[in-house]
């Protein structure tokens, strides 16, 4: 057996939040853990298709994520997630959902200029030319992590290198 936990990414829009869900949960199910990816595509199209980018909504929308990652989390699942969650009061509440070893937060550190070069939705260049008010990072806030459980830089390293970072992190705390 193995103890479950919520890993929980957050930073701007085009960090790589959802890239290194994507990959490390690869790599966990290799290990023959069972996973579940809670992102945009399966929440924001679905349980959460009431809700926009209000600072009234996303805190509902994390809310709401929350709560789903806890029922996961009860089932045995290592559960991550892929969301701006720009506020730290949203990231503490979730974090006091569940028992203190549950919730990881991993702080997906990349710089806005980076973001924008990257932009691979042109959501960034959307936000500059006014088109999309309440643009994270643009024209609404984003609150960084002040003591998380794990940084990745991943404008300074490779995919690889970041997904070993978690790995390791899971191996040295005794979840994997
Ligand atoms: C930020 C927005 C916005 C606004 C649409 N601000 O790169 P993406 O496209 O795939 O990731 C962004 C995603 C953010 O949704 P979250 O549920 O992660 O946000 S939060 O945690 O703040 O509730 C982006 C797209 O939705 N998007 N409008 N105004 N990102």
């Amino acid at each position: 057996g193995h103890k479950s936990a919520i890993l929980w990414f957050t930073g701007l829009s085009a960090s790589g939040k959802s890239t290194l869900c994507v990959e490390i949960e690869k790599r966990l199910f290799a290990l023959g853990m069972s996973t579940y990816v809670l992102d945009g595509d399966n929440i924001r199209h679905g349980l959460n298709k009431n809700l926009g980018f209000s600072p009234e909504d996303r805190s509902e929308n994390i809310r709401r994520i929350g709560e789903v990652s806890r029922l996961l989390v009860d089932a045995g699942i290592i559960t991550l997630t892929a969301f701006i969650s720009p506020y730290r009061k949203d990231r503490e509440l979730v974090r006091n959902l569940v028992d203190h070893y549950e919730f990881i937060e991993v702080y997906v550190k990349c710089s806005i200029e980076e973001c924008e070069r990257r932009d691979p939705k042109g959501l960034y260049k959307k936000a500059r030319l006014g088109e999309i008010n309440d643009f994270t990072g643009v024209n609404a806030p984003y609150e960084e992590p002040i003591n998380p459980e794990i940084v990745i830089e991943s404008d300074k390293e490779t995919v690889t290198a970041s997904v070993d970072k978690v790995l390791s992190y899971l191996k040295d705390h005794n979840y994997i």
